[in-house]
């Protein structure tokens, strides 16, 4: 589970060090796994295990450094953070011999906690330790009284009175007797420690069974049975241990892995070889979390433009600027150096829409603006901007915008049209004499007047013609060609397509006329009013214009 969907531990669910003292009481035997970063930690807690142990020597291992203290103890609580982020289950921290004193131990106990890590388990040796299986003989102890006072300082340094402290007994490791291992055992367990580790380097279970038959249940016993593995696990049981640890062979199982495909990649200078034995992609984002990413994008991202996916419709020649558009569309006159499609599409880049479908016609190949995506109405010449539209209607999504290519207008406008509620909302300028207009306008009416209100009117489009008047009332304002959609929006877009394409006249039809008809249907087409700040580009004066529009 990722973090962040992790749910929060509530105070009915025991919390981590309560979980790892009951495996440590526990009247049956127990295991725990190693894991050395966040996602070996999660496949060991999906496999079933009930605890972590964070193994010193393959945490220094997959930092590609050896087990003697050359990783800093930050460095390893900072891997704990990630590993106990993605996890639940409890994390026993094999805490080498407590990166200092007992003053060390103290800020490592408290550390800890504040990680959620659930207990430490510290060995009797010196720092910089070095792993028990190298020169375990030559390897001095610890003061048996200093080591008490480590555990002692640990134990009264921790806040959770659930969280765990193990002492390590490496007595039999460094070639002392039976004797000596149980006393230093009963001095740490005096001391307050809350088990005794007991490790051997044998490849049998000799010893640790007779250290179990003379403890005798004093305290829970942990064993690390790395050497003598081969021991049938119901011997651990019969000798009443309370918890094994398999302390090394999740970085053991990476590494055979990982040797094995860069060996066979290396030689064979090709992937086709190993991705049926790797793990596929999908499985490394599911181990991330990342579907609740995408859950929480959707719930977060309230005003959803990063999905937001813009149609640009950019099919026309623009015979008006004759030699102008010889070589290429309109979309591609330059204003101030910049084609009007770029113009168009830095707004969209702007406000995070980064989703842009240019559906052109004429000269498609010279539409190179970067950022979008171009197909085609290949019948653009006897065909409308409805039509046009139709060949996107495969890419529709449930927050979209269509808008005009040769449009020009100040950033804010989109942004309103975007924070606007509605299904279908689009732009009226209430201007209703400007010097600007060229070409045929169309006029929308609406109903109400912009009333210059702050906050938003509640206003809906009744009509848009290309007269000034209808039925004795003066248009509201002058309609602009951009309209969002949002998912019921979309639908009621997609059936007025299928609808009007029965139509014989479809291949006329303009957008205008697609307002018309949705708003026939019942289906609401929601305003907002501006006041100037845009322009559509229809001849050279246009071209001027729009260059001071842009400063
Ligand atoms: C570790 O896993 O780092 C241990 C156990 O300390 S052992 O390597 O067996 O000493
Ligand atoms: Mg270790």
């Amino acid at each position: 589970m990722n973090q962040l969907s992790a749910p929060v531990v509530t105070s009915s669910k025991p919390s981590k060090c309560t979980r790892l003292r009951a495996l440590l009481e526990s009247p049956q035997l127990e295991f725990i796994m190693e894991a050395h970063n966040g996602i070996s930690a999660r496949i060991v807690e999906e496999a079933g295990f009930k605890g972590i142990w964070a193994s010193g020597l393959a945490l220094s291992a997959q930092f590609g450094v050896r087990d003697n203290n050359e990783a800093s103890w930050t460095q390893i609580v900072e891997m704990l953070e990630f590993m106990s982020d993605i996890t639940q289950i409890p994390i026993l921290l094999d805490g080498d011999t407590g990166y200092g004193n007992f003053n060390n131990m103290r800020r490592l106990v408290r550390k800890l906690e504040q990680r959620g890590i659930a207990g430490v388990c510290i060995e009797d040796k010196l720092f910089p330790k070095t792993n028990s299986f190298i020169n375990g003989n030559r390897q001095p102890l610890a003061d048996i009284d200093e080591f008490c006072g480590k555990i002692k300082a640990g134990k009264d340094s921790q806040i959770d009175a659930d969280f765990c402290i193990i002492a390590r007994v490496e007595a039999l490791i460094a070639g002392w007797d039976l004797p000596e291992a149980l006393r230093r055992a009963q001095a740490y367990y005096a001391a307050g420690a809350d088990a005794i580790l007991i490790h051997s380097k044998l490849s049998r279970p000799d010893q640790v069974l007779a250290f179990a038959k003379e403890w005798a249940g004093r305290s829970p016993l942990v064993i690390v049975p790395t050497k003598y593995y081969s021991t049938p696990t119901d011997v651990f049981r019969q000798a009443g241990i309370s918890l094994v640890i398999w302390a090394n062979h999740m970085i053991r199982a990476a590494v055979a892995s990982m040797e094995a495909i860069a060996k066979e990649v290396q030689a064979s200078e090709t992937l086709v070889n190993i991705e049926d034995h790797i793990a596929p992609l999908k499985e490394i984002f599911r181990l991330q979390g990342a579907d609740e990413l995408q859950a929480a994008e959707k719930r977060y991202f309230s005003d959803g433009r990063q999905h937001t996916h813009a149609f640009v419709l950019a099919a026309t020649r623009g015979e008006e600027f004759h030699g102008l558009t010889l070589d290429k569309p309109k979309v591609m006159l330059p204003i101030g150096g910049k084609p009007l499609l770029r113009n168009l599409v830095d707004k969209f880049k702007k406000l995070a829409i980064n989703n842009v479908t240019v559906i052109a016609g004429y000269k498609p190949e010279t539409i190179d603006v970067p950022g979008t995506k171009v197909i085609q109405n290949p019948e653009y010449e006897t065909t409308g901007e409805l039509a046009s539209l139709a060949c996107a209607q495969g890419k529709f999504s449930d927050d979209m915008l269509v808008v005009y290519g040769d449009l020009l207008f100040r950033s804010y406008i989109l942004r309103d049209l975007l924070d606007c509620p509605g299904e279908i909302v689009t732009i009226v300028d209430s201007v209703k004499h400007s010097k600007s207009v060229s070409g045929s306008p169309d006029y929308a009416y609406c109903s109400a007047p912009d009333e210059l209100s702050l906050f938003g009117q509640n206003v809906d489009l009744l009509q848009i013609s290309k007269a000034m008047q209808t039925q004795g009332k003066e248009f509201s304002g002058r309609w602009v060609g951009m309209l969002r959609f949002r998912s019921q929006g979309r639908q009621w877009l997609e059936e007025a397509l299928n609808e009007l394409q029965k139509q014989a006249d479809f291949n006329s039809m303009s957008l205008a006329d697609l307002c018309n008809y949705l708003i026939a249907q019942g289906k609401p087409i929601k305003v907002i009013y501006i006041r100037g700040h845009w322009l559509d580009i229809n001849s050279l004066d246009d071209l001027d214009l729009a260059f001071q529009l842009q400063k």
